[in-house]
């Protein structure tokens, strides 16, 4: 399962990022994608595993992505919209701001949700359209 990380600039996303994957690799570097894999514990896979001995016993993988600042939005709409690199996730996590941060605004999770929700809708919207268009185009 790949998961992809959204929310606004400063929302949080590199520290739930390194939090999740336990990479802290890369820190300061936004340019670049990342990719983390974790192997997802699961005390009835051991369980099996140590009744059948099989030869290899393989977990259940969670591959998170974050995006590098160029294949993401910018800030609170004002931007296009360009959260392309996770489009082929299997879900998003949407990382909202609830703290104080030197340079930013009072945090304002609920507005801050609902401006990324309504990037990511036009996403789709756009999505869409350009199908509906090439449908035309077919028929
Ligand atoms: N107080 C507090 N600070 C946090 C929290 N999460 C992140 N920070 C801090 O907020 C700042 C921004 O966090 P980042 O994880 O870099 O945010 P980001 O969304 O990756 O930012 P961009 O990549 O610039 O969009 C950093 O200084 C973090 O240490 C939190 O839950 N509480
Ligand atoms: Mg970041």
């Amino acid at each position: 399962m790949k998961l992809g990380i959204t929310g606004l600039a400063g929302s949080g996303k590199t520290t739930v990022f390194e939090a999740l994957t336990g990479d802290f690799s890369e820190a300061g570097n936004k340019m670049e994608n990342r990719l983390g894999t974790i192997r997802v514990p699961d005390a009835r896979i051991d369980r099996l595993s140590e009744i059948f001995n099989p030869r290899k016993t393989i977990y259940a993988q969670v591959e998170y992505f974050l995006p590098g600042k160029s294949g993401r939005a910018k800030d609170s709409g004002k931007e296009d919209a360009s959260w392309t690199a996770v489009r082929d996730a299997d879900a998003l996590i949407h990382v909202i701001r609830n703290f104080n941060m030197f340079g930013l605004e009072e945090p304002n999770p609920a507005t801050d949700f609902s401006t990324l929700d309504q990037d990511l809708i036009l996403m789709d919207l756009a999505q869409a359209e350009k199908r509906i268009e090439r449908m035309d185009a077919e028929a």
